[in-house]
């Protein structure tokens, strides 16, 4: 009985220290078709910060799901990723028109900056889309490089744990002068990944531009 009760306080211990800025609480995947002439397709999974912006978090989980509004669903399958900046991002998450009009969050319409415990240090930074303080909804943008001048300014709520490739190869989608892709690009499935139990980024892996987690057993990319 005593050895019990002394394994279950032991272990919950670290998981109570671990929660803060840098806890991973879900994974968010994201299977993206490019229509080009040779079409692909391949997989993002996004690491959420839910213990340091549960609210930021939870709209972007929500949608990635698919959340159901009144008659609507508002889900980012289908989304068009509508722009394309080589070297600096990509973004998408239109649940509206698809297409970088609009936009929703589950608080309906936009909600607050929550706060920015995190920076644009590195590629692979995943932060809410807006128009200036507290309008952000359901676009996100996922960086290609560092972009520090968008700190305080875009709430960072994610980095990319795996496909990092497949962001950098869609970096490469020819598109016109607003960045907006020449050819259908659209995720054409997302969700989340079932998790054990959250867990922490190092500082290094925080400062790294590329996969985190580069085990899992699916390939990047499938040539259709
Ligand atoms: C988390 O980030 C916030 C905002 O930058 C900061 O004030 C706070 O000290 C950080 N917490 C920890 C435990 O590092
Ligand atoms: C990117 C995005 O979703 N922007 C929305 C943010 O909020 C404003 C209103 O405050 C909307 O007009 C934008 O569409």
């Amino acid at each position: 009985m005593l050895v019990g009760l002394v394994a279950v306080v032991f272990s919950l211990i670290p998981l109570v220290a671990q929660a803060g800025n840098n806890t991973i609480t879900d994974e968010v995947f994201f299977d993206i078709k490019v229509d080009a002439t040779e079409p692909w397709t391949g997989r993002i999974v996004i690491g959420v910060f839910g213990d340091a912006l549960p609210i930021t978090s939870f709209n972007f989980v929500s949608l990635a799901k698919g959340f159901k509004h009144r008659e609507e669903l508002w889900t980012y399958k289908n989304c068009q990723v509508h722009r394309i900046v080589p070297d600096f991002l990509i973004q998408t998450g239109d649940v509206v028109y698809r297409d970088g009009r609009g936009g929703r969050s589950v608080y309906a319409p936009y909600f607050i900056d929550e706060g920015f415990p995190h920076s644009h240090r590195a590629a692979g930074y995943v932060a809410n889309a807006n128009v200036g303080p507290d309008s952000n909804a359901s676009q996100f943008y996922i960086t290609l490089t560092k972009a520090r001048w968008l700190d305080n300014r875009n709430v960072v709520f994610g980095k990319v744990i795996k496909g990092l490739d497949v962001v950098e190869r869609l970096a490469k989608v020819q598109t016109d002068a607003n960045g907006y892709p020449r050819v259908p690009v659209i995720i054409t499935n997302s969700g989340t990944l079932s998790l054990a139990e959250p867990y922490d980024l190092t500082e290094a892996e925080l400062d790294k531009g590329d996969d985190i987690r580069p085990g899992y057993a699916a390939p990047d990319f499938v040539e259709l």
